[in-house]
């Protein structure tokens, strides 16, 4: 009996489950009609959402481009998760307002003068041993040839280096494979002093290269005394890529313009797209960093100029440290694969993607054969006999990206607006997807170190035209996610990106990242110490020493201590605000109105601002993030009076 009840009830269950997915699948069916949806679109929409508290697998930080901040996304979910303030005021974090902050950004001051924007292009993590370890994050600034280091402990700028010599730098940031160094190279050549030189000197005096930022790991800094330049013709270099494996202690650095052609079009002449795509090939650059990184430690292998030591081209060249291989024309990306062997340069006016194989380069190298030299002197290796292979992809070839299988990589074509899948050991073409439109650059997971995800694949597309709302002229651009897990490649979500144009993207897999998510009840969230304002609950005061009024200041829910601030007209004012919250994310706002101040004091941190109260009246002050019920009443007042 008790058995067939069980039976009976087991029966029952099964049923009552069959309609319940019977009713599911019809609300399913209903949903996707009512939205047009097909199943694909359904299957699409299973794989990339998120229910409200389930986290993302990995974080994607994005150049930020004209913005000059960086953009970070969750994949799959390309929900936006932060901007991190990087060349650029950014007010929600009081990036550039409160006093340690604006030391970070003045610190990208170029001879003498603010620079308030940057125009970023390419991310790049820390590494050890050619895996990413999710330390540091490190991005370059074309415009003004600036390296920016990104703590992501506290996802916060911590350092910007300007390059003393160059004076615009596509190709950064590429680390070495423990993050020893962080390379940049130049763009546009221009001298290396800050001195006129007109267009006819081009051939003597502009020059290109690569700076070699070293990087101490323990102090998450830059050491600027320690970096160095090896000196490159006036190429015009384009992106790097450093070895890894048996290509260790190498680097190479893509160039165009192997013509030295200087432009005019206002003369007559051709312009300078014309002018620098005339040859059929440009200069791939292949150089030892290891030694170069040793020669650069004894005063007579280097000139200084501006303070910074540089490994002249002759010097590189007597020490067999710097090669040239003809490359197709006006090449763009390069890629080293995973196990170091290989180097795909992607080639915009070529339908070809050449695959070089370093053990070739090697040989040549050793066995010093050379099939001459270029104007300045530097050996040119052979571009057959450094080939392993090319393989026509399609139109305007830009970026690479490695997947997790052995010897798959995915590539961009910008005119074609294509992503595809090929094996670039067996040189075969595997698969194609249209993308929305005109990509740049795509990023794998983790596709560019030694250790490739797969997965997912984002695609960093210049045009949107129609994916979105219009919003008038200025069009948002468009990320695509397209998952490459399966054989086929599928094209899963479109994410507006409306911050400027996202250059490359650089992922990472989320468990690696590990952030704090409060301060230490007083800290300097740039140096991680106990700031010299630090004040607790109860401490708070004003003091003044002579003309200059300081002010220990506390925040917590829900007020400002003190709340009245008076001073004469005239006087310095320096006001240290620590939230002494211990709850996450319960961070508070600080502004002084008309005084063009907004700080974020996240729970622990003390910030510090300055400034001249240089207006008579009264000023509330006020807390901007709704932080309470009682929000609104956190205020106080600064009254300036004429004394
Ligand atoms: S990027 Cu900088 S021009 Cu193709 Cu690496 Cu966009
Ligand atoms: Cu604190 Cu609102």
């Amino acid at each position: 009996m008790k058995r067939y009840l069980q039976t009976t009830s087991s029966v029952v269950l099964g049923l009552f489950l069959m309609t319940q997915t019977l009713v599911a699948q019809s609300e399913f069916k209903k949903v996707m009609k009512k939205r047009g949806l097909t199943e694909k679109d359904a299957l699409a929409a299973l794989k990339v959402y998120n229910p409200s508290g389930k986290l993302d697998e990995y974080y994607a930080f994005v150049s930020g481009g004209q913005s000059g901040q960086v953009l970070v996304y969750g994949i799959p979910s390309m929900r936006i998760l932060k901007y991190i303030g990087v060349f650029t005021p950014e007010p929600w974090q009081g990036y550039g307002f409160d006093t340690d902050s604006k030391k970070v950004l003045r610190q990208g001051n170029v001879r003498g003068r603010e620079i308030n924007w940057g125009d970023t292009h390419h991310p790049a993590l820390s590494e050890t041993d050619g895996k990413y370890d999710g330390k540091h994050l490190f991005i370059n600034d074309k415009a003004n040839a600036r390296i920016a280091v990104i703590d992501l402990e506290y996802f916060e700028t911590s350092q910007i280096v300007v390059n003393p010599i160059f004076k615009s730098s596509h190709g950064g940031a590429f680390v070495t494979p423990n993050t020893e160094y962080i390379l940049e190279s130049c763009q546009y050549p221009a001298p290396f002093t800050n001195d006129y030189y007109p267009m006819e000197a081009y051939e003597d005096v502009y020059r290109g290269g690569v700076t070699f930022w070293k990087f101490n790991r323990e102090k998450g800094k830059i050491l600027k005394e320690e970096s160095f330049t090896l000196e490159f013709p006036p190429y015009m270099q384009d992106l790097t890529d450093v070895g890894k494996g048996i290509s260790d202690g190498w680097a190479f650095t893509n160039s165009f313009n192997s013509e030295l052609y200087t432009g005019g079009i206002e003369k007559g002449l051709p312009p300078f797209e014309a002018g620098c795509s005339r040859n059929d090939t440009d200069f791939l650059h292949v150089y030892n960093w290891k030694k170069l990184a040793k020669l650069a430690k004894d005063k007579k292998n280097v000139k200084v100029i501006n303070g910074h030591k540089i490994i002249p081209i002759e010097v590189a060249v007597k020490n067999n440290a710097l090669f040239l291989i003809p490359e197709n024309k006006s090449p763009h990306g390069l890629d080293v694969s995973p196990d170091g062997q290989l180097i795909i340069v992607s080639g915009k006016l070529d339908t070809h993607a050449s695959v070089f194989d370093f053990k070739k380069i090697l040989n040549q190298i050793k066995n010093k054969e050379y099939i001459g030299r270029d104007t300045y002197g530097i050996p040119i290796l052979d571009m057959k006999k450094s080939l392993h292979g090319q393989l026509e992809l399609g139109l305007g070839h830009l970026h690479n990206s490695f997947g997790k299988e052995d010897g798959i990589v995915y590539s961009s074509l910008y005119v074609d607006s294509q992503i595809v899948k090929w094996d670039y050991k067996k040189l075969k073409l595997i698969d194609r997807v249209n993308v929305h439109y005109n990509v740049g650059h795509i990023e794998a997971m983790e596709g560019k170190s030694a250790d490739p995800q797969g997965e997912y694949l984002i695609s960093l597309n210049k045009l949107s035209i129609d994916r979105f709302l219009p919003v008038g002229p200025l069009h948002p651009q468009n990320n695509q996610l397209i998952e490459i897990g399966a054989k086929k490649m599928e094209l899963l979500y479109d994410m507006p990106v409306p911050l400027g144009e996202p250059h490359q993207a650089a992922s990472i897999r989320a468990s690696k990242i590990h952030t704090k998510v409060r301060y230490n009840i007083g800290t300097n969230s740039k140096t991680g110490k106990p700031h010299i304002g630090k004040t607790l609950a109860g401490e708070e005061r004003i003091e003044r020493k002579g003309n200059h009024v300081y002010v220990y200041s506390t925040m917590v829910r829900s007020h400002i201590n003190p709340e009245h601030i008076t001073v004469n007209k005239g006087d310095k004012v320096t006001m240290y605000i620590t939230n002494v919250e211990r709850a996450q994310d319960e961070t508070h706002g600080f502004t002084i109105d008309h005084h063009d101040i907004h700080v974020s004091t996240e729970p622990g941190r003390t910030v510090q601002i300055d400034f001249v109260a240089d207006i008579e009246g009264v000023f509330p002050y006020y807390c901007t993030e709704f932080c309470s019920a009682l929000h609104i009443e956190m205020l106080g007042y600064l009254l300036v009076k004429d004394p």
